[in-house]
């Protein structure tokens, strides 16, 4: 069988070193101090309704409502299982969406991005980067990642690169053969949700409603990392009323679940792993605090604990085999960098395909076949 011949063949692969054209990703290269990175200001946001329709407000946005009274490690023992069989809607998974709802929102929003002609370049977006949130957590992630790989498509389109995510072949096999066990795991998060947010400030949370997983806020932030400009757009829990700044992303609130920790070692790798996956998500948007429900394996939640992020790094600082802010940045900081050293071309139809596997470096291969192409034409047609 032939070479594919949609597929182009790329111009860095014919570079004579080949390190040029791949990046390492083991996370002792990339030690060092911590990379300037600019705090998100929010400049928009969005809903998802219960079918999954685009809203250009907050009707989504939930409120922070935690039952009055509770103390530190009380338990409010709420069934998060509750529902499973009877309330509970879930989102479509083969429907991939891409960037959808970002460039939605970008194209009803161009005068507030567009570029400032006395700046020089004149871009539509003026920005280098546009991406989901939880596409930059899994780039923060790789250093010490070794489990799962991933597939990162991007075009470059009017001076602004667009990174959009490709299910891979083994992330697709694992959610098609999904345990019922784990399926009620999933629900168990969004359930631990209603359980703490309201609909509106003033009312409570209710714990008979429907779980929809359809339904969404997200926000859209700006954001620069050293001398990568970003804008990104991430589902937020919550807001909470009370906090000391109602500005956002400082008023958010993340919420999590985990399993309850009995003992130094289920301690040790919750640290190891959860506390790096939640730190680099929330971090990320700005996002000052995280609510953790741990579950017993009955299904209740035995007990809460509020964690401020930026005070995470310091948890897991000086334990064995433990991880480093400062080399999730890096990497990402360096990552964002080959992106511009490798796509060179600027057109709406061509997609770098960057491919990643545990103990291997990320290599990237360029497609021009339509099934490949992250930009849909009537984005395009709005930005020309
Ligand atoms: O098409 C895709 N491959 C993706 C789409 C991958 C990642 C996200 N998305 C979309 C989702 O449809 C969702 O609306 O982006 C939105 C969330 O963006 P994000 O904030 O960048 O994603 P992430 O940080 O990975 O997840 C935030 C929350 C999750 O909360 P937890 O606490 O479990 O991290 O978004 C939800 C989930 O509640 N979420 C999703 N909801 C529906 N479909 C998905 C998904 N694929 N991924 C995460
Ligand atoms: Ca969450």
């Amino acid at each position: 069988r032939g070479p594919d011949q949609n597929s182009l063949s790329s111009p860095i692969a014919k570079c004579p070193f080949m390190s040029c054209s791949s990046l390492k990703t083991l996370h002792s290269l990339y030690q060092g101090s911590f990379p300037f990175y600019r705090l998100p200001s929010e400049v928009g946001h969005f809903s998802l309704d219960e079918n999954r329709q685009y809203h250009q407000d907050n009707r989504k946005l939930r409120y922070y409502s935690p039952p009055v009274g509770i103390r530190k490690k009380d338990s409010p023992g709420w069934n998060v299982m509750d529902g499973y069989e009877s309330h509970y809607v879930r989102r479509n998974e083969e429907e991939k969406e891409g960037l959808l709802h970002i460039l939605t929102w970008l194209e009803k929003n161009q005068s507030v991005l567009g570029t400032h002609v006395e700046g020089g370049s004149k871009r539509p977006i003026d920005r280098d980067f546009v991406t989901w949130r939880g596409h930059l957590t899994k780039l923060l992630c790789t250093p010490y990642e070794t489990q799962e790989g991933w597939l990162l498509a991007v075009t470059l389109f009017k001076g602004t690169f667009y990174i959009s995510e490709r299910e891979t072949e083994a992330a697709r096999k694992k959610r098609e053969e999904r345990t019922q066990e784990q399926e009620r795991l999933m629900y168990s998060g969004y359930k631990f949700e209603s359980y703490i947010c309201a609909d509106s400030p003033d009312r409570q949370p209710s714990q008979s409603a429907v779980v929809n997983t359809n339904e969404a806020y997200c926000s859209v932030l700006l954001a620069r990392l050293t001398s990568h400009s970003l804008l990104i757009s991430g589902e937020v829990d919550c807001t909470d009323p009370s906090a000391k700044s109602s500005i956002p992303p400082s008023s958010y609130i993340e919420l999590k679940t985990s399993a309850q920790i009995r003992n130094p070692h289920q301690q040790r790798s919750f640290n190891r792993y959860k506390l790096l996956k939640w730190w680099c998500q929330s971090f990320l948007l700005g996002i000052p605090i995280i609510v953790a429900g741990f579950r017993s394996q009955e299904g209740k939640i035995v007990s809460l604990e509020t964690f401020k992020t930026s005070d995470i790094p310091h948890l897991v600082r000086g334990e064995r085999n433990s991880w480093d802010p400062a080399v999730c940045m890096n990497f990402c900081n360096k990552f964002l960098s080959h992106i511009k050293a490798v796509v060179t071309k600027d057109d709406p139809r061509l997609v770098y395909l960057f491919a990643w596997e545990p103990g291997s470096d990320v290599t990237f291969t360029v497609h021009n076949d339509p099934e490949y192409t992250i930009l849909p034409s009537w984005y395009v047609k709005a930005m020309n």
